[in-house]
């Protein structure tokens, strides 16, 4: 009775201690790799480089378990942030990572602090870092999967899962729930979300039950949920007489003690469990034979450090189908290292002592840290073969797991009606020319194949309705429209089925920006190019801006249209006003963003954006329209200058001492106080800036590349150029001033930058742009102010009004 009761492996015996190997490497590399970095590696700066053993250490036996055994090259994956080091470390293995650059880690040239798709290279799947987002995404890749092979887009591979291995504190993060809800709703699959549930976070230990409401959270989303909560050892000795009531102490167990008696070893916890159990013999039998540290062994085996069962595991999921299923992997978080278990332990490093004795029971040589092999009972060309049985250490394609994609012709000229004289908004003539482009005819018949276009519940008041109703609605599964069906009226004619090209989201917005990361991606991923749009009112932009960044720092390709937008919005109000948006879109890196104001330059912006977002050193792009009415003007534009950010309506004299520019929907109203000026400055000039991002970007580019001994003229230099050296220049948009107000830096001019720096409120235009100085006669003013010479009267005084 005293024996522990049979463990039952599935892997063979000889695979089992081999992957025990692999776990032993993944802990000593990880490890190594921080240690490395803080302890040994000249500090220049002083400060903590950082790095986080503790939370590597617990998902070790997942991940081995996962990338040895159990994932095949097709399968992608997002590993939480903190584990970075091991991912590496399993690429080390792999063959796929140097150790130079795992030297490296947290330095310029090495392995990101968390891994990177930009930065550490084409193992990475999906960059981590700001929780919850990583774990999302993979949700909304099952959505693109299916979506790309529906649609007979992409290479002739497998259909893989989307795997996220995930911190259990992640899931605090209200994206995870959205993500959940969205998920449902489009009934998606091939996920698998594994959560290291360490019951720890950054802080503390998280509360008891927590997990209770997850696990029915998941359920009621249509996900399957496997609890690991115990590994085999464990799962012997309940079966032992005493067995039960071993089981029920540490089901008892609040997180905190458990944590604490972990960290503190087997005698804390013989006195803990004899102090309430000792009196039931079978405990004492379970008990009594075990050496303090058999012990600590025992009462730590918990689910997700057994790879045997978590194999076993993943495999019975794997066998019952394609069914989203989360995996909740008990764990401590720093399984192995000497403050496991510790609260404190998140950013905890190993001292260089608690180092010197990890060092010796890896059987680490100095000088040998790196090596594959070293310190194993394995030799190197065994070890080697323990790797190369892994399924994963297939390749997914001969270059690799980033796939080629061709890309897609986009026509010289939208099909955009002639409009000169007529009455619209960039919105409309967006939605119309997105409504020619799904006709799907001659050559803009692949241009709508490969559009995939999506809004969290704005479709149709952003003007997307006419190319759903040309393009249909994505869904796995054909559902009719049951008011077309009754044959009731209605503009929107929304079959869904497996070939429609929109993907309808409910109103969370970072969902829309999570689904425009995933659908950017395919081209890599599945070697399926695709074209992206979302459209969302622009004041919501900033609901999902961590999304939207983090989809811009994968490089995700992508359109982002954002209307209406600002205080032009009029009765709409201050929640719906957006002010800051224009210098999000100047600060937010791989974005290019533009705001135009006629539709003729909407039309050469949005086929420059669907260009854009092909080009191997392009990027996501950003449009700011808007439903303000304007009358069309008749014109021939230059592209090149609408792309570069900024075009004259009416260029400057030579040395003209004051420009008018204006951004969007404003148009008017700096057009007719234009007219007022240039009746007193016959040399003055009438700007349209398309986008201060691109105008900003190529000033600073041009900067750089002349730092760099090349010559180089930006954009805005050229632009600015036939002024006169103290001239002055009055800007305008409707949006934060602060997007324009450096244009004075470029030649050291004077600017005098009007915009929208309060929150708004409901009104009609007039009482708006007087009362936020948008108005033709604020305008007026800021040209007198800007004409006006230092302490000198206006030379035009107020008669401009
Ligand atoms: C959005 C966001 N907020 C805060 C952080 C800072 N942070 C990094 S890790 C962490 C706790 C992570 O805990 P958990 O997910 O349980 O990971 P593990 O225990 O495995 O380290 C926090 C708060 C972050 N990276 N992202
Ligand atoms: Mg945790």
């Amino acid at each position: 009775m005293n024996a522990p009761g049979p463990i039952v492996p599935v892997l063979p015996e000889q695979r089992l201690a081999d992957l025990r190997q692999v776990e032993r490497k993944l802990l000593w590399l990880s490890a190594w790799t921080i240690h490395n970095a803080n302890h040994i590696r000249p500090n220049r700066d002083g400060l903590k480089v950082g790095g986080h053993q503790a939370s590597c250490a617990s998902v070790i036996s997942v991940m081995t378990a996962l990338y040895f055994e159990v994932l095949r090259p097709q399968d992608r994956v997002a590993v939480k942030p903190h584990a970075g080091p091991v991912f590496h470390a399993v690429n080390l293995l792999l063959g796929r990572q140097t150790a130079a650059q795992m030297e490296g880690l947290r330095q310029m040239g090495g392995i990101q602090s968390y891994p990177s798709r930009t930065k550490d290279g084409p193992e990475v799947d999906f960059s981590t870092g700001s929780v919850g987002l990583g774990v999302a995404l993979t949700s909304f890749a099952a959505l693109m999967q299916d979506y790309v092979r529906l649609h007979g887009l992409g290479a002739d591979l497998p259909q893989g899962r989307q795997v996220a291995i995930a911190g259990d504190a992640e899931l605090d993060e209200g994206n995870i729930y959205e993500a959940l809800l969205e998920g449902w709703k489009h009934d998606v699959r091939n996920v698998w979300w594994i959560i290291d549930y360490n019951r720890q976070s950054l802080d503390s230990v998280v509360p008891d039950r927590l997990f209770g409401r997850i696990e029915g959270l998941f359920r009621d989303m249509g996900w399957n949920v496997i609890t690991l909560k115990y590994g085999r050892l464990l799962q012997a000795a309940f079966e032992r007489e005493g067995g039960e009531a071993l089981r029920r102490w540490i089901d008892d167990c609040p997180n905190s003690l458990y944590s604490a008696l972990t960290f503190q070893g087997g005698v804390a916890w013989r006195q803990a469990l004899l102090a309430e159990l000792g009196r039931d013999a079978g405990v004492r039998a379970i008990l009594d034979p075990l050496s303090d540290d058999e012990l600590a062994t025992l009462m730590t085996n918990l689910g997700g450090h057994d790879v045997d069962y978590l194999i076993e595991q993943f495999r019975l999921a794997d066998a019952a189908g394609d069914q989203p299923t989360c995996f909740i992997a008990y764990t401590v978080k720093g399984m192995g290292l000497p403050f496991a278990g510790h609260k404190d332990n998140h950013s905890g490093l190993m001292t260089r002592d608690q180092m010197q004795v990890f060092r010796d029971a890896m059987h680490i040589r100095p000088g040998h840290e790196w090596d594959v092999a070293e310190g194993l009972d394995l030799t190197p060309e065994a070890f080697q073969q323990v790797i190369d049985a892994a399924p994963f250490a297939a390749k997914l394609t001969p270059e690799g797991r980033r796939l080629p994609a061709p890309l897609v012709h986009v026509p010289d000229r939208l099909p955009v009606a002639k409009l000169a004289g007529r009455r619209t908004s960039t919105q409309a003539g967006f939605g119309d020319i997105l409504a020619e482009i799904g006709r799907g005819q001659g050559e803009h018949a692949e241009l709508a194949r490969r559009i995939v276009t999506t809004s969290p519940d704005v479709t149709v008041s952003t003007n997307l309705g006419p190319w759903v109703n040309r393009r249909g609605v994505f869904d796995r599964h054909t559902r009719n429209d049951v008011f077309r069906d009754a044959k009731l009226a209605s503009a929107q004619r929304w079959g869904m089925a497996p070939g429609g090209q929109h993907i309808e989201l409910g109103i969370a917005e970072q969902n829309l920006f999570l689904l425009l990361a995933a659908a950017g991606l395919q081209h890599s991923l599945k070697g399926a190019r695709l074209l992206p749009i979302g459209t969302v009112y622009d004041p919501f932009v900033n609901r999902g801006l961590d999304a939207l960044i983090y989809a811009c720092y994968q490089d995700a390709r992508f359109l982002l249209v954002s209307t209406p937008s600002g205080l032009t919005l009029a009765p709409e109000g201050g929640q719906h006003q957006s002010v800051n948006t224009p210098l999000i879109g100047m600060a937010a890196d791989r974005l290019a963003s533009f705001e135009p104001a006629y539709v003729d330059e909407l039309a050469i912006l949005l086929r420059h954006a669907l260009v854009h977002m092909q080009a191997p050193d392009g990027s996501a792009a950003w449009l700011r329209l808007s439903t303000r009415q304007l009358q069309q003007p008749d014109r021939v534009l230059d592209p090149a200058a609408v792309i570069a950010g900024a075009h004259w309506v009416v260029p400057p004299g030579e040395g003209a001492p004051i420009v008018l520019a204006y951004q969007g929907p404003v148009a008017p109203e700096a057009e007719a106080a234009f007219a007022e000026l240039q009746a007193e400055v016959p040399d003055a000039g009438l700007l349209a800036i398309t986008s201060p991002d691109r105008l900003h970007a190529g000033w600073t580019a041009a900067a750089r590349a002349r730092r760099a001994g090349q010559p180089a003229t930006a954009h805005i230099e050229a632009i600015l150029a036939p002024l006169a050296r103290n001239a002055s220049l009055v800007t305008i948009l409707d949006g934060h001033p602060a997007a324009h107000s450096w244009l004075g830096g470029v030649r050291g001019q004077r600017v005098v930058p009007l915009g929208v720096d309060r929150f708004g409120q409901s009104g009609d235009l007039p009482d708006l742009y007087r009362e936020y100085g948008l108005d033709t006669e604020a305008i007026l003013d800021a040209c007198a102010q800007a004409l006006l010479p230092a302490a000198a009267p206006s030379p035009l005084g107020r008669g401009l009004g």
